[in-house]
């Protein structure tokens, strides 16, 4: 059967580009549709009726929310080349741990750094450097959260990468210098097409906000 892939996104959307890489990382062709999400399509609300969000991935015309589990998908349906998640239940269990902490602390902090003011963005700042120092901790000298290889750790993260010129002028600081190994893991995975094709330029992200 042919398959028919569609994916509701929002070009800035750091969970959007998550499945954009996955995607790319398995050569899966798709068609790509733009929600405005002030104006959400019929298709999104009967698509994603529960969080009404994007992204949604609409496979064969059915639809998988939330982005770490539409890459998951992807990684078990499409599983003949470039594994995501590891084969190992325990490592599995371990990347998915990671991936958890990323949308559970990093997004929290990185959306308080530029949307807070004052003492509530310094806790936020305070917030943001500790997560990004747990992660670099968690890294150590391995060139990819996933070891050797890129995986779904790296994909959960490395979309981050292009809100960081938000992060920096909001926040007024600089992540390299706080976090050198966290620049030189996400040079490191720009390095790679599916990542270079997919991130959208740092300086766009920062414009689209206004
Ligand atoms: C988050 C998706 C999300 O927040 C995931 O897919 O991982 N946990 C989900 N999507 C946002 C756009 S990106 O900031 C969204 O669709 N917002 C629309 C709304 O909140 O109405």
């Amino acid at each position: 059967m042919a398959e028919e892939v569609v994916l509701l996104d929002s070009l800035a959307s750091m969970f959007g580009m998550r499945v954009r890489i996955a995607l790319a990382e398995k050569g899966i062709k798709y068609e790509y549709k733009e929600e405005d999400l002030r104006h959400k399509t019929d298709l999104l609300h009967k698509m994603n009726p529960v969080h009404k969000k994007i992204p949604v991935l609409i496979h064969n015309g059915k639809p998988v929310c939330e982005s770490l589990i539409i890459v998951q998908y992807i990684d078990e349906v499409w599983n003949d080349k470039s594994p995501l998640l590891p084969s190992d239940p325990y490592q599995r269990s371990h990347a998915r741990f990671w991936a958890d902490f990323v949308d559970q602390k990093v997004y929290d902090a990185s959306r308080r750094v530029w949307r807070t003011k004052g003492e509530e963005q310094e806790a936020a700042k305070n917030d943001f450097f500790k997560s990004f120092k747990i992660l670099e901790r968690e890294l150590g000298d391995k060139p990819y959260f996933g070891g050797e290889t890129f995986g779904f750790v790296d994909i959960a993260l490395i979309t981050f990468y292009s809100w960081f010129y938000v992060y920096e002028t909001y926040g007024k600081f600089s992540i390299e210098a706080e976090c050198p190994k966290i620049i030189a893991w996400a040079k490191r995975c720009m390095q790679k097409e599916s990542v270079a094709n997919t991130l959208l330029d740092q300086k766009k992200v920062y414009d689209l906000l206004w």
